[in-house]
């Protein structure tokens, strides 16, 4: 297996009763009207059903009275279930998908071939869904020379020198995995982005593209750079607030949705590592982004702001930028405007407290945005499920109306009532034949576009649905691959940036370089996030340091204010700890530090034991696959945690704890070889 089917394989069916049942159902499809989404919905059953139990169905759109088939009903408008929900149930001898909208009628169908996949019996068939969430979209950082920023797995699915003309089979590939998850929007174009994408030649390579989605309810998106009307236009200025711009924004939206008439919306990263926005002209982010939102007042698509900004200045904590910048700003945003804010304060690390963004912007609605794309956790050779991280967040409590009031209340728009929702996760997948590089690494972006259609979902709840789709039905082999996935991310975090440690790196993100002191701005070094002195280690967030705990609600600070009761797995975010301070376990902190980091790079190997005894269950291509990249995650697991207790102990002046074997390397080596991964 080679990975291209991803959580789609549709093995055929091997329990001869299950198959029996389910060909009592596969006398036709009948379709409700002719739209396309019914019609992709359609073609997947019948590539299901051969697939599955080895017969082709027909479709018919007779409504005489039949039965032994698949019904698929829309509802009336007026029926008051969620637009995109489902039902599947069996009415009148036949399995009944009934739904809404077509979109709804599709994810109904992948539910049920999901639950076919899974050969569980049709008896009593009651399956629902319906999304917690509206705006449920990837977001690419794909650049128009094909290369992807900080993405490991080849380079981009979008062929744009080939576009209009030909379009690659794999865009619809690509359009039915997500729809299976019920994602409805991608973003085709990276953040920092190219003026070019607002041209007429590129508009009409992006309809191609739009094309295919759309059959899939998917749609299309934009980045746009601020600058354009300027560099694309001509135009004197790109100020928000002149009317010469204002105006090239609206001719140009117009022009997208002559040749897209579903387009979605724009997103905008302004003023943020260097890239323009109003704030070059002395305008706000709530200036440029109603701008925007104006050209798009006669069409149904969105501007979507990003909140990742940060100043150069030394003396500044880089944690509290954000809300800095954007809580003054609530209310004065257009309602076609989401502000779409980073997980964390900082950037997507293995560990972060939620950004004190959420909760903290009622008048504004917040979506929230994970990095699927493993540029903090070890590329494409390291496995960390990131649906613990994804949850940790969700579940964060901000406390803003009373205990209760998680991130996920936020983003979901229950908090604070907001019509607009939405979750977005920088997408991990390439052009390598099995889309995401590690095969591990393909439950991430399952596990995203699950947790956007339902937050509540768990992650091992997903790990077990992801591994028997897409990897084995064998229940002891599943239980061996759910537990390496669930204790993934912990492991990573020990041998990486263990109690609350961050950016142990700069430049490539992946070669440890706590040492690095360098950088065209403070914020872009490592010590700057570590603060290790003679003193100890971690970065003071307290009144007496940066105070960035005060964005946060009285209750939140309780928890990670004072040092002895802020959970270990946080003490760094927010503490300058001293080398010797004894911890809730009893050890010092360099004794801890040292005893995570060890264990951690050791966990690896405990990891590779639980691959190996899924072995003979597994194909042979994926099982080697992984086996390999878990041999290079042993070997880089050493070296990360040999960078860091071999320069932290320059300051801790330390030795090694006995129960450890002291690294092999010395910390010249360790820097010597970091080096080589730096060179030109
Ligand atoms: C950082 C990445 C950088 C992105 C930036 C962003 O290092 O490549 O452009 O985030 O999110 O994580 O805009």
């Amino acid at each position: 297996d080679d990975g291209y089917r991803l959580w789609l394989r549709y093995e055929p069916v091997t329990d001869p009763v299950v198959k029996g049942e389910y060909l009592k159902f596969s006398a036709f499809i009948r379709q409700s009207g002719k739209g396309e989404i019914m019609q992709s919905a359609s073609q997947e059953l019948q590539k299901g059903f051969k697939s599955l139990v080895n017969r082709n169905i027909s479709r018919t759109n007779s409504s005489g009275n039949m039965s032994g088939g698949i019904v698929f009903k829309l509802l009336p408008r007026t029926t008051s279930v969620d637009d995109e929900g489902y039902r599947i149930q069996l009415a009148g001898g036949n399995v009944e998908i009934s739904s809404k909208s077509e979109s709804g009628i599709l994810y109904g169908t992948f539910a049920l071939l999901k639950h076919m996949q899974m050969q569980r019996p049709l008896k009593n068939l009651n399956i629902t869904g319906s999304p917690k969430v509206r705006y449920r979209m990837l977001n690419h950082w794909d650049n128009p020379d094909g290369s992807i920023e900080r993405g490991y797995a080849g380079s981009s699915l979008w062929k744009w020198y080939e576009l209009p003309e030909r379009v690659d089979p794999r865009y619809m590939d690509y359009a039915r995995a997500n729809a299976s998850l019920g994602i409805n929007g991608t973003v085709l174009n990276n953040v920092n982005a190219s003026a070019r994408f607002m041209s007429q030649e590129y508009i009409v390579k992006v309809a191609a593209i739009a094309d295919v989605m759309r059959r899939y309810g998917i749609k299309t998106y934009l980045s746009v750079y601020f600058a354009a009307p300027k560099t694309l236009g001509g135009l004197p200025t790109s100020d928000p607030l002149d009317p010469s711009v204002r105006a090239w924004w609206k001719e140009k939206v117009a022009q997208i949705y002559k040749e897209i008439p579903d387009f979605g919306g724009f997103l905008v990263k302004a003023n943020s590592e260097g890239e323009p926005g109003p704030q070059d002209y002395g305008r706000t982010h709530a200036d440029g982004a109603n701008m925007l939102a104006e050209a798009f007042s006669p069409y149904d698509g969105i501007v979507i702001w990003r909140a990742f900004v940060y100043k150069a200045d030394p003396n500044a904590d880089r944690f509290k930028a954000a809300y800095e910048e954007f809580v003054p700003l609530d209310g004065k945003f257009d309602p076609k405007v989401i502000v779409q804010v980073k997980n964390g304060p900082i950037d997507f690390q293995p560990r972060e407290p939620f950004s004190p963004l959420f909760g903290n912007m009622p008048k504004t609605p917040l979506g929230i945005e994970f990095q699927l794309t493993q540029e903090y956790l070890g590329f494409a050779t390291h496995a960390v499920y990131e649906a613990a991280i994804f949850k940790e967040c969700l579940q964060s409590d901000t406390y803003v109306n009373g205990g209760g009031s998680t991130v996920a209340k936020v983003v979901d728009g229950s908090l604070h009532g907001y019509a607009r929702t939405l979750m977005a996760g920088v997408a991990n997948t390439g052009n390598v034949r099995n889309w995401t590089g590690h095969p591990l690494a393909q439950a991430n972006w399952y596990a995203f576009g699950r947790l956007s259609w339902d937050h509540q979902l768990s992650a091992e709840q997903i790990a077990q649905e992801w591994t028997e789709l897409t990897l084995t039905r064998n229940r002891k082999a599943r239980e061996n691959i759910v537990d390496l996935m669930l204790r993934s991310r912990e492991i990573y975090v020990d041998y990486n940036t263990p109690l609350g440690l961050s950016r142990p790196w700069m430049g490539v993100h992946f070669a440890p370089e706590p040492w690095q002191n360098k950088g065209s701005r403070p914020d872009w070094t490592a010590v700057y996030y570590h603060r290790a002195d003679s003193v100890g280690l971690g970065f003071d967030r307290t009144a007496a340091g940066s105070n960035a705990l005060s964005q946060y609600r009285p209750e939140v600070q309780k928890q990670w204010n004072d040092p002895d009761k802020t959970p270990l797995s946080y003490l760094l975010w927010f503490h300058h700890i001293g080398w010797g301070k004894k911890l809730s376990t009893g050890n010092t902190l360099w004794d801890e530090l040292c005893g995570r980091l060890y264990s951690g790079a050791d966990s690896v190997m405990w990891m590779q034991k639980k691959w190996d005894l899924a072995k003979g269950n597994l194909d042979a291509q994926v099982y080697t696959d992984v086996a390999e990249r878990l041999k290079v995650q042993r070997r880089e697991a050493i070296w990360w945690r040999n960078a860091w207790v071999l320069y932290l102990q320059t300051f801790a002046k330390q030795p090694i704890p006995k129960d450890f074997q002291p690294p092999k390397q010395t910390l010249d080596e360790v820097k010597k070889s970091v080096n080589i991964y730096l060179m030109r």
